[in-house]
């Protein structure tokens, strides 16, 4: 049994060589984003056995994914190549440092991954997990994949543990479905990864008591306060963990290095304020990294990572 499944979109990003407008950048550097397999890299960078699922396309760009994810040790057996669909890409700025605001070009509509379906998709490499990991980007893609992701976290017996980060992007979703979408999602899995300020824009829900009211169903609910720590509610205790002090070179990525890291030290059965410094140990890592990722890339950078492998730790 692998240890976790993430299933979404991945992309190749371009990012910039030098701060400014979009407008202004000359010239950009590959790397790879996907919130999804973006978990998966993490947590294979921390010992546990990982798969990634999507669909790319039959291009040098979904090469370079299958192939840098498949470095860092993530199953990529059952990623799809769509030969009648490109790989999404994205561009984005370096940002502000205060505020993170930057600015997102994504190149993904009608990309391999929005054409995922239930019907496409496979469904038992998906469920042979402990856990499901999935995010809300996906349900922003297209309807196909909102149906998919509606048949992933079905009841049904047996059904691994569905771990459902909301990554709210306002920018993917025109229609103004996102709200219901997302609720709808959130409510049916086990384990929900969300912001208060995602809480707040989506929702209209202030403070981290009025996000578990519209969520009293999963079992675990993480809510992260930015820089001022993460709150989770889990089997009736409510569990505080400051955030440490971290001089922030790049927030994307963050999220899912903290999903990551609460995910290993969950495996791990270890304590609920253990799972909480797993998490910020390892968005510390992507906070102070340009990219999007945590970990080096295994190809360029081998045994550069800066957080020690927790499974290997003492
Ligand atoms: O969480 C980081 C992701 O947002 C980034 O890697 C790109 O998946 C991405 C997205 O859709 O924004």
């Amino acid at each position: 049994v692998v240890d976790v499944v993430a299933l979404g979109e991945s992309m190749v990003t371009f990012l910039p060589s030098r701060p400014g407008r979009l407008a202004d950048v000359p010239s950009f550097d590959r790397a790879i984003g996907g919130a999804e397999s973006n978990v998966a890299c993490v947590l294979a960078a921390a010992g546990h056995s990982a798969r990634w699922i999507s669909s790319v396309g039959a291009d040098g760009f979904g090469d370079h994914l299958v192939e840098t994810i498949g470095a860092y040790g993530v199953d990529v057996t059952a990623v799809r190549r769509d030969p009648a669909r490109p790989t999404g890409v994205y561009f984005r700025t370096a940002g502000d440092r205060a505020t993170d605001a930057h600015e997102v070009a994504y190149y993904r509509a009608g990309s391999a991954a929005s054409a995922m379906t239930a019907g496409n998709v496979d469904l038992t490499a998906a469920r042979a997990g402990r856990v499901l990991h999935l995010t809300g980007i996906t349900a922003a893609l297209s309807g196909e994949c909102r149906g998919l992701l509606h048949e992933l976290t079905a009841p049904r017996p047996g059904r691994p543990l569905v771990s459902f980060d909301v990554n709210h992007r306002p920018g993917l979703w025109p229609d103004g479905d996102d709200p219901r979408v997302l609720l709808e999602l959130a409510r049916g899995a086990d384990l929900v990864f969300v912001g208060a300020d995602e809480a707040e824009e989506a929702w209209g829900l202030h403070g981290t008591e009025a996000v578990r009211r519209a969520l009293p169903g999963p079992a675990t609910l993480v809510v992260k306060q930015g820089g001022h720590g993460v709150t989770v509610f889990d089997a009736g205790h409510v569990t505080f963990v400051p955030a440490p002090r971290v001089d922030v070179v790049a927030a994307v990525g963050a999220g899912d290095a903290f999903a990551a890291g609460f995910l290993s030290a969950t495996l791990r059965a270890l304590p609920m304020k253990a799972r909480l410094r797993h998490g910020h140990l390892w968005a510390a890592a992507a906070l102070t990294a340009p990219g999007d990722l945590a970990v080096p890339s295994p190809a360029t950078a081998p045994g550069d990572l800066a957080v020690p492998s927790p499974a290997t730790a003492p």
